[in-house]
């Protein structure tokens, strides 16, 4: 049976997160900004949605600059809440990993999976699963993502990014030797700055190259372990397993409401068990908390979050408590009733070994 490999990526991931809670911004530009807080404008860009970026906006640009680029547009300059963005990744890997066979979350808003038993090693099986995966995640949390099926992750990566925004790419096995061939050899996930420079001052530019350069030559230039793997990438016969990399790296809850309400008290009443069990986890785990979101799913199932990063990491309940109260306090008064209410904790320190669980970081 003929392995299939997928590659998720989630479109213009903050920005769309943004959209998502406050649809009249869509259609203007949006600029997700890390701001350093000495000037006004000090700071740079995350990411923008696709209208900033007809701008010339990038990520990593300046704010000052991104605006210089707006002038006279209305755009929303709006800060980074990671937090945020991580309850909807969250649930977009849920929804990933009930579909496929196994899963291996990379980046806070990308994965790989496997799907080769599900799809019965069939490609037009794993085109229809893909499909229904970006249907789910569309009407689930209003997200749209790119998502790119082949043979292994190295063409999995590649043909997600093909077809971006809400992309679906599909190379059968037979047909990846073919459309890695032109393609430039920083495409091969891998390969960075340092080995680009090195197979171009050798003239190896295309993935073509790679395939047709002498071994021996490959292994003086790269060492044997990055040689084997970058001519079996280019001969498409990547062999790289999708690995659960498990790990925690949040804890969370959701439940339904008795009753649809916009009454804070209410909420955390029926909340208090979920928080109790929580902080149950965190401690039992020696784990301390830097994030708390409060979440709230509304009639129409939509999702809100509103989240905080408190100064120093705790795994104290009465802060878990209180912090949920006034998150949900907020939530509610902005979007009235909710059906389903939950609490997240997020950016987990194990405070034995002093660093941080959060291995997510791109
Ligand atoms: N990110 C960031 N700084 C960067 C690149 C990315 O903070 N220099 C963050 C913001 C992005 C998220 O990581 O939303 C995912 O990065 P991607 O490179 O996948 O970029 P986007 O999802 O924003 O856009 P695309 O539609 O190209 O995937
Ligand atoms: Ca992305």
């Amino acid at each position: 049976m003929s392995r299939i490999v997928g590659h998720l990526d989630l479109d213009y991931f903050f920005a769309q997160v943004e959209e998502v809670e406050q649809p009249s911004l869509r259609g203007t530009p949006v600029l997700v900004c890390v701001f350093s807080g000495r000037t006004e404008d000090s700071g740079v860009i995350s990411t923008s949605n696709y209208v900033a970026r007809e701008h010339g906006v990038k990520s990593g640009m300046p704010i000052a600059l991104a605006k210089r680029r707006l002038e006279g547009i209305k755009a929303s300059f709006i800060p980074m809440d990671r937090g945020k963005y991580e309850v909807y990744s969250d649930r977009v890997m849920e929804i990933l990993r009930r579909e496929v066979d196994v899963i291996e979350q990379t980046g806070i808003d990308e994965a790989f999976f496997d799907i080769t038993k599900r799809a019965g090693g069939d490609f037009g099986a794993a085109a229809s699963t893909a499909l229904l995966i970006k249907e789910e995640i569309l009407r689930e949390d209003r997200l749209t993502c790119s998502i790119g099926i082949g043979p292994n992750k190295v063409v999995a990566k590649i043909a997600s990014d093909l077809k971006k925004p809400n992309g679906l790419t599909i190379v059968r096995d037979t047909e990846a030797m073919g459309f890695l061939s032109p393609l430039p050899v920083q495409k091969i996930y891998g390969v960075g700055p340092k080995t680009s420079k090195l197979l171009e001052d050798n003239k190896i530019l295309a993935v073509r190259d790679l395939a047709e350069a002498p071994a021996q030559e490959l292994e003086e230039l790269l060492g044997r372990k990055l040689a084997a793997y970058l001519y079996n990438a280019a001969k498409g016969a990547d062999d790289e397993p999708v690995s659960d990399r498990g790990g925690i790296s949040q804890v969370s809850r959701i439940l339904t409401l008795k009753q649809d309400t916009n009454d804070p008290q209410r909420v955390v009443a029926q909340l208090l068990p979920a928080l109790k069990d929580i902080h149950g986890r965190l401690v039992s785990k020696g784990l301390f908390f830097r994030n708390i979101s409060a979440i709230g799913i509304g009639k129409d199932l939509s999702l809100h979050t509103k989240s905080k990063t408190i100064e120093r990491p705790t795994d104290s309940y009465a802060v878990i408590e209180e912090e949920v109260k006034g998150l949900l306090t907020q939530l509610l008064g902005e979007v009235g009733e909710v059906r389903r209410a939950g609490v997240r904790l997020g950016d987990l320190q194990d405070m034995a070994n002093q660093h941080s669980l959060t291995e997510f970081t791109s």
